[in-house]
């Protein structure tokens, strides 16, 4: 689910390497939205790339992904 909220101005890019298919993206979107509900994900497989919208906190951000199985390679 993508939520979209006018209280959301922060938008981050962050490198996430391990992500091979629409599983995986799907994968880490969930985890993102279960640690910070609302958070709006968007993945790019081909640069390795995730842009969230909705949460300044790079911690939550990269617990989440290493939580997923995911390699958290900071931001991009
Ligand atoms: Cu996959």
């Amino acid at each position: 689910m993508l939520a979209f909220n006018k209280e959301f101005q922060v938008t981050k890019t962050y490198s996430v390497l391990g992500m091979t298919c629409d599983g995986c993206a799907t994968a880490v979107t969930r985890a993102i939205q279960s640690s910070v509900p609302g958070a709006a994900v968007r993945v790019n497989l081909e640069a390795n790339h995730i842009t969230v919208e909705g949460i300044d906190d790079d911690h939550a951000v990269e617990q989440a992904i290493i939580d997923a199985g995911f390699e958290y390679a900071g931001p991009a």
